[in-house]
């Protein structure tokens, strides 16, 4: 185990260390102070879609309780909050003038940071569609992407002033892939590869809002975030390399490609006509796509293995879904690494070999990067004594920001943001998932701070800065 004085001696001094959340996960109180419905708020009372039957109307009461979650977040010694703007707080329909309501929740919990001295980092588009825009095609449609820089522009307005980053969209990949191919997230789809619509629709949303926010003179920095998973190969031979390739197209590169390098990436012949969404579309809107930007947001968890053949059982990282049956490939098992408790294999070279594959392919044309979310899920419980020793979570945070930093050399790499601060709504899969580092109580939502909170705190108060 790397001691904390170990790992602070190794984090150059300006380097960020945050925590991240996203407010569908957390906040709760999605009918107060005008919020409108999100495709999740549907998404989440349809039988069977959460594995738990939670919703998103409690999780973690942080509307209410967002005081305490900051202190939380000052007695841990964190430079960094990554936080989610709610799409339906601030526009409740999805497009209008913005709802004073939700512009003044977001006003108390700036001040709280500001006043705490922990710089605000926020995200525009963590997953919460507008219902009525979701009604209108969601992200299948053009249009979502022009409302989305509008909901930036009022985002702008609000708060430009005082946010230090603006990440556009958290993880498209994962937008399309469990929302709109495999129907395990909302809004339920499974279009498998008619489903890359949504890639176009989602990046020509990051260009036309970066557009927006510059137009706005916010202060802060702006940037984009993608989930990476490096993808290899389960055996030798042609089939195994081309389906592997297809998943790193599918997950990786069809999203970092337009934003740093302003084009699609070749599709390989064999998967051409899939890829038709991507190939036929308006050279025009990859000027749009292809902002410069002052940082990369990269969120890592785990690699990917693919096999040839259709799988015996559907099951993603996410859950189970029945589409991939239709498949000529699968995921394959890592049974050479231990697993979280979502069963993700733990493999933190992949982080290092993520960051050098980035620099490798991007090169020059590869801002600052900032892991913008890396943690695990684990079984946590209280024990009589009221603790919670989370030793696997302490373990894999250290190695995963000693892997980041083993890349430092290659990329210019300026912080880590841990997945997460609290235990929370882990969407399809409910409440089942403690990510946190701070166990919370779903009952009586009480927050109980972990040793992995307490190990973290030594790394930050064992800086020289
Ligand atoms: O909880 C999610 C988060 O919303 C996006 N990135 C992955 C996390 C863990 O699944």
């Amino acid at each position: 185990m790397i001691e904390p004085d170990a790992l602070a001696a190794r984090l150059p001094r300006d380097f960020t260390i945050g925590v991240a959340m996203a407010a569908t996960q957390i906040e709760g109180a999605v009918t107060e102070g005008g919020r409108g419905r999100s495709t999740w708020d549907t998404f989440a009372a349809q039988p069977g879609r959460i594995i738990d039957g939670t919703t998103p109307e409690i999780t973690d009461d942080h509307f209410h309780r967002y005081r305490e979650d900051v202190a939380l977040m000052r007695e841990l010694g964190v430079d960094a909050y990554r936080f989610s703007i709610a799409w339906p707080r601030i526009q409740p329909e999805g497009r209008g003038a913005a709802n004073s309501a939700g512009i003044a929740f977001y006003d108390r919990l700036l001040d709280e940071l500001l006043e705490a001295g922990i710089s605000p980092v926020a995200t525009l588009f963590h997953w919460d569609v507008p219902e009525p825009l979701q009604r209108a095609g969601g992200w299948m449609t053009r249009d979502t992407a022009s409302r989305l820089a509008d909901f930036a522009a009022l985002a702008a307005d609000a708060f430009g002033d005082r946010i230090d980053k603006w990440i556009t969209l958290n993880e498209p990949t994962t937008v399309t892939l469990n929302g709109y191919a495999l129907g395990i997230h909302a809004p339920g789809e499974s279009l498998l590869f008619d489903a890359l619509t949504t890639v176009h629709n989602q990046l020509l949303g990051h260009g036309l809002s970066v557009q927006a926010l510059r137009a706005r003179g916010v202060k802060g920095q702006v940037g984009v975030t993608n989930v990476h998973s490096p993808v290899v190969a389960a055996q030798r031979g042609f089939m195994n390399a081309q389906f592997a390739k297809v998943f790193d197209l599918v997950h990786n590169r069809i999203y970092a490609d337009p934003v740093l390098l302003g084009r699609y990436p070749r599709f390989p012949l064999l998967a051409r006509k899939e890829f038709r969404a991507l190939r036929e579309t308006d050279p025009a809107d990859m000027a749009i796509i292809h902002q410069p930007l002052d940082f990369y947001g990269l969120n890592y968890y785990m690699p990917t293995r693919i096999a040839v053949g259709a799988p015996t059982e559907a099951s993603t990282p996410d859950g189970d879904a029945e589409a991939m049956r239709d498949l000529p490939f699968h995921l394959a098992e890592w049974p050479e690494y231990p697993k979280t408790g979502f069963g993700w294999p733990i493999s933190p070279e992949y982080l290092t070999a993520s960051l050098r594959d980035y620099a490798a392919r991007y090169g020059g044309s590869l801002p600052p990067v900032y892991i913008t979310e890396g943690g695990a899920s684990f079984a946590d419980v209280v024990d009589s004594e009221g603790r919670v020793d989370d030793a696997s979570r302490v373990s894999y945070l250290a190695d995963h920001i000693a892997a980041a930093l083993d890349a430092s050399d290659e990329v210019d790499l300026r912080g880590y943001f841990v997945w997460t601060l609290l235990d929370n709504w882990e969407w399809a899969a409910g409440l089942t998932q403690r990510f946190g580092l701070v166990h919370v109580d779903f009952d009586s939502l009480v927050r109980t701070p972990k040793s992995s909170f307490r190990w973290l705190q030594r790394v930050q108060s064992s800086r020289k800065r």
